[in-house]
């Protein structure tokens, strides 16, 4: 019986593993580079994020080079600088 009771359990880490992974994959916004140049502009973020603002695209884009890259698109979702709704 004690085997059963382990795999029970087994199973339940499992699925709350998986109910954790949907969520995270489920917050993240797609964003889609319309123009396909490589990096989202302020107008292709706003497809996903109505409400940016100038002042939250300068946080979004780190290096300050006028558009953000798909690297600077996940750290800016990871640290919800960009929050969806
Ligand atoms: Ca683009
Ligand atoms: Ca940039």
């Amino acid at each position: 019986m004690g085997v059963l009771k382990d795999m029970k359990n087994a199973i339940v880490t499992l699925g709350t593993v998986v109910a954790l992974t949907a969520g995270l994959a489920h917050a993240q916004v797609a964003v889609e580079d319309t123009d396909g140049d490589g990096s989202y502009s302020m107008e292709e973020l706003m497809v996903a994020y109505p409400d940016l603002t100038e002042d939250v695209f300068a946080e979004v884009d780190a290096d300050g080079d006028g558009a953000v890259s798909a690297d600077e698109l996940t750290a800016a979702q990871d640290a919800e600088i960009l929050v969806a709704g």
